[in-house]
């Protein structure tokens, strides 16, 4: 692959006028080394960057674009909108036909408000959380992201009883005092828990199947924990579904795995790749939401007509023509071949998978580990991880920059496109 001296350029020029020269960490490459690349276009399952490299996309924008870049029925959607207009500030009808189209895909969902970001979404469910119950203390999980949302940019304290403290400068102890972190997938460790403070919180905030550590699995016993001391304790258990709603089926994780929250978030694809996030659950909590109830959420661009109408676009499609067979077909072949191509290069890695999100883990060996949480996943070789992900940008795979995030692959993807992409990481991985 030949240079980027145009992303190069490009970064320089942005690092001046922008924090890192990106609005987002997640793309700032700080998990690889290196410079974050500069996209010009994108369709289907390819990224171009400005120096005109191609790229099988494992990223698809951090999860929304579930359908490929540019799906027809989208653009078509948008541009329908467009001739309209953009944005009123006033309520629209299709914002009730996108919330119908949530409430019938994720039955747990009665009722649904819309918001920008998959972030809003979860501070919004805090908020309406602790003013349903009346109470402070929301639990989380290390390995869990939610957004940039104060009460949950904590990590696991010091204390016996994990209480947060905050892992960015700005957030308050206050603040972080009432969030309590746990191990994901302790179940005797959320059982101590609600044994001894169960009535003061307010809600369980969890990834049903995490992305945010790398791709990591709950175990039936700590989902089956989870929903029965919340249910015991008066304390709400609420999903956050903004990366896997819609994409591991049409019902997200709650579907597949069989557990129904009081309330989900969602983002990512419910936008269909313009910014629209989402709450919703129980009809009995979302009515406390202002004006049916007293709890306060308010947003200038909530139910942005053209990000409901990239949504609900995307929606109907998944529902229409579900691609979940094809991309659980794709999925079992890319863990076969990397799980295959680790074992042939000799390499230690733990690849976990569900549906169209992988992650496989670099590990210092020799004995494979499984991760099940923050604390074996933490144990990663991010530095193998780096070189893994920059030898595959060289052969135009671009996968997450990061061992900490899941891969995503599209409805686009083709079997060629697998095979292409297990070649290159069994190249990768041999070192060549
Ligand atoms: P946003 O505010 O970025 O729309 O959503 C926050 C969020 C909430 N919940 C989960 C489970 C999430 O994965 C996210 C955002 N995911 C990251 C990638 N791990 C987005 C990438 C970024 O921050 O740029």
């Amino acid at each position: 692959m030949s240079s980027r001296d145009r992303s190069h350029t490009a970064f320089a020029r942005a690092k001046e006028l922008i924090p890192g020269g990106v609005n987002s960490p997640a793309r700032a490459f700080g998990g690889v080394g290196g410079e974050p690349i500069f996209f010009e276009s994108a369709l289907g399952q390819r990224l171009t960057d400005i120096d005109g490299h191609v790229y099988l996309d494992y990223i698809g924008s951090w999860g929304p674009m579930i359908l490929g870049h540019r799906h027809p029925r989208v653009v078509a959607a948008i541009a329908e909108m467009l001739g309209k207009g953009t944005s009123y500030g006033a309520p629209t009808e299709a914002e009730s036909h996108l919330a119908e189209l949530i409430i019938a895909a994720v039955p747990s969902i009665e009722k649904v408000r819309m918001v920008s970001s998959g972030t809003e979404a979860a501070m919004s469910a805090v908020r309406l959380a602790r003013g349903f119950t009346g109470r402070d203390k929301i639990v989380k999980f290390a390995g869990n992201y939610h957004g940039h949302v104060d009460s949950l940019l904590v990590a696991a304290g010091s204390s016996a009883a994990t209480l947060g403290v905050p892992n960015s400068p700005g957030i308050t102890a206050g603040t972080a005092a009432d969030t309590i972190v746990l191990e994901y997938n302790d179940v005797e460790g959320l059982e101590a828990l609600f044994k001894t403070r169960g009535l003061d919180i307010a809600a369980l905030l969890m990834e049903p199947v995490v992305g945010n550590m790398g791709l990591v699995t709950p175990s039936r016993e700590f989902l089956a924990a989870a929903r029965k001391l919340t249910l015991a304790h008066g304390s709400l258990l609420v999903f956050d579904e903004v990366m896997t709603g819609f994409r591991l089926s049409l019902g997200g994780a709650q579907q597949i795995l069989g557990v129904t929250p009081d309330l989900t978030t969602l983002g990512k694809i419910v936008g269909g790749g313009l910014p629209l996030g989402a709450y919703g659950g129980r009809r009995d909590v979302m009515d406390h939401v202002l004006p049916a109830g007293k709890v306060f959420q308010a947003g200038t661009l909530s139910g942005n007509p053209l990000a409901v109408a990239a949504g609900t676009a995307t929606l109907e499609e998944l529902r229409d023509n579900p691609p979940y067979e094809r991309l659980e077909r794709h999925g079992a072949r890319l863990e076969e071949g990397f799980r295959e191509a680790a074992a042939r290069a000799g390499v230690p890695a733990w690849v976990a998978r569900v549906g169209s999100m992988m992650t496989m883990f670099f590990q210092k060996g020799p004995e494979v580990i499984p991760v099940t949480g923050w604390k074996t996943a933490s144990l990663s070789d991010t530095a193998r991880y780096a070189d893994f992900f920059w030898k595959m940008i060289d052969r135009g795979i671009y996968l997450p920059c990061s061992q900490y995030e899941a891969l995503f692959f599209s409805a686009a993807h083709t079997d060629a496109d697998i095979e292409a992409t297990i070649a290159a990481a069994a190249e990768s991985l041999a070192g060549r």
